[in-house]
């Protein structure tokens, strides 16, 4: 046996040991539960960095080749509860579970009725991460299952017609016979049933979205997502503790959501080659003698001190770490002289999605309901004529606001670069916030319409004192390490084998739709042709 397998076995004896010595903690658990940390030294066959969607399937088809994986997450493992019996709190009472490393609630609609609504929270390894450029606050989950922990589960295709405009050197007709519809499956994802939506009270919101939108001629479609609908049934019929129903969405659903954890990741660890290691921050990657790389390796604490640096040997490491996080580390590897021969591509092509934010003020005779249920299941597609896919998003205060809330995906033509600066140690992006505009333009061709319709107008007390348009943040970073142009056409980084890109880094900037489907079908895709060729 060679040592790198027996440290593989070790790892896998560890990881089933402690996946059935866990096995009754509930649905949070098992991939989760798994880690048995990463020690310095250590000599593995696949280091992934990041558990997101990417690393979650280059985990699981990795493992169901036969190849031992390590996933490395900088966040928490998010299977414990609390004080309060929850692991996760919800978005009226953000407390120290809610943001990454913050003293203060960076919420992405900041204000109501002109009042601002931020709060004093304590420092602590929280499951958002409100990460701020010069231009832009990047939002991103953080925590084993990434994305997947804070997301609206909204699990969308895009039209194959948009597709070319995706990934324009992807075969569509594999993707859209094989990748996707392997994707959709493994993440669980589901439609609303549309008699239940006509009738429940938590999605009153929706429909008087779906009125507004028809009233103006726009088209109207329910949106696939990766929630439990039948939970979500009985959470409004009172049977089962309510989570969707409760507000939780931002910074975690206790029930309902079928995020990672639940799917991708519970499946990998099942297995028993896959071992996770939560709390653990990826610094470095270089050439290693023999044709393996030397992989630095921080363990971070709960309040984010660096405990321990371990430094450890990969034969293959999977970038994963998320369009922001691969960008990051791939600059500042190819600037700092780690991997210097790293494509002139890197950390060029990012994109926001076209993420803007917007709110309308009904009149008094059209409520939109005081229980919303924070799962978004509808959008409003005017891309073809408008370049805007507005989903009718809830806003879960709790009370009747009168307001219409949307998060618009629009077709923003701008591109912006990361890039290393020496002087400040750290990767800057050089986003403009002005380069939203576009997308502003473009979500008004759906809501002047719609105002005008209806007699309303936007609503002026959302993201300040007056002011419209939530243009500060996106929810969807993409690009950064862009397929076929920094990686070849499956993600490799050709300069240096066995180094791959699996990730939302991959995809130029824009997914017409919300991103994670996509991110996932290609992760697919590229990794059953690494593993064909390369493993
Ligand atoms: P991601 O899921 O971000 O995972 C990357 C992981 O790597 C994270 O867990 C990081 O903590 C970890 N990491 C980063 N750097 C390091 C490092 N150096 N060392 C170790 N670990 C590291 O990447 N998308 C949809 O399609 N539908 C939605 O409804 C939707 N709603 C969203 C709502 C919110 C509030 C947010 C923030 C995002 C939403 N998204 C949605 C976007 C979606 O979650 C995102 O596109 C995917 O999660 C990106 O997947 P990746 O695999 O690229």
């Amino acid at each position: 046996m060679s040592k790198q397998d027996d440290f593989s076995r070790r790892g896998f004896l560890t990881a089933t040991g402690a996946l059935l010595g866990t096995a009754a903690l509930g649905a949070h658990s098992p991939a989760a539960r798994a880690a048995a940390p990463i020690s310095s030294g250590a000599h593995v066959a696949a280091l992934v960095v990041g558990t997101g969607y990417g690393g979650s399937v280059a985990a699981l088809r990795l493992a169901e080749a036969g190849v031992n994986v390590h996933l490395i997450e900088m966040g928490q493992a998010w299977d414990t509860p609390g004080p309060d019996g929850k692991i996760f709190c919800n978005t009226r009472e953000p407390d120290y579970r809610s943001y990454w490393l913050r003293t203060r609630t960076k919420a992405p609609l900041n204000y109501f009725l002109g009042f601002p609504i931020d709060r004093d929270i304590p420092r602590h390894a929280g499951i958002l991460d409100a990460e701020e450029f010069g231009g832009i606050t990047v939002y991103q989950g953080r925590g084993v299952g990434g994305g997947s922990l804070v997301n609206g589960g909204m699990a969308v295709t895009p039209r194959r017609e948009n597709f070319a405009a995706v990934l324009p050197s992807v075969n569509p007709d594999e993707m859209y016979a094989t990748y996707y519809p392997r994707a959709n499956a493994a993440l669980g994802v589901g439609t609303v049933d549309p008699a239940w939506f006509d009738t429940t009270a938590c999605y009153q919101y929706a429909r008087v979205g779906r009125k507004h939108a028809q009233r103006s001629g726009f088209p109207f479609v329910f949106v696939p997502d990766v929630y439990d609908w039948n939970y979500m049934k009985q959470e409004a019929a009172g049977t089962v503790p309510q989570s969707a129903l409760a507000g939780e969405i931002l910074y975690g659903n206790n029930h309902g959501k079928k995020s990672l954890q639940k799917t991708y990741l519970a499946r990998a660890t099942a297995t028993g080659r896959v071992t996770v290691s939560p709390l653990h921050r990826v610094t470095s990657v270089a050439p290693a003698p023999g044709g393996a790389y030397t992989v630095v390796i921080e363990q971070l604490n709960t309040t984010g001190d660096t405990v321990a640096t371990k430094t450890v040997t990969a034969d293959r490491v999977f970038f994963a770490a998320g369009s922001v996080g691969t960008s990051k580390l791939l600059v500042k590897l190819k600037a700092t002289g780690a991997l210097p021969a790293l494509n002139g591509e890197i950390g060029k092509g990012w994109g926001d999605n076209g993420n803007v934010m917007c709110g309308r003020a009904n009149h008094l005779w059209d409520p939109t309901g005081a229980l919303q249920s924070a799962i978004p299941c509808c959008g409003i597609d005017n891309w073809a004529a408008g370049g805007a896919f507005a989903e009718v998003a809830p806003l879960p205060t709790g009370i009747e606001t009168f307001a219409s809330f949307y998060l618009s995906i629009t077709n923003n033509p701008h591109r912006a670069q990361f890039s290393w600066n020496g002087a400040a140690g750290k990767v800057e992006l050089n986003w403009q916030t002005a380069w939203k505009q576009p997308s502003i333009e473009m979500a008004k061709s759906i809501f002047d319409k719609i105002n005008s319709k209806e007699g309303t107008i936007y609503r002026t007390d959302l993201f300040g004192v007056y002011k419209i348009w939530g243009d500060h943040l996106t929810y969807h970073p993409l690009g950064g390490a862009v397929l076929n142009k920094a990686t070849d056409n499956y993600g490799r980084l050709t300069a240096y084998p066995g180094l791959y890109v699996i990730d939302g880094a991959l995809i130029p900037g824009n997914t017409t739709v919300n991103p994670f489907v996509t991110i996932t079908a290609l992760a697919e895709r590229n990794i059953e042709r690494i593993i064909a060729a390369d493993l």
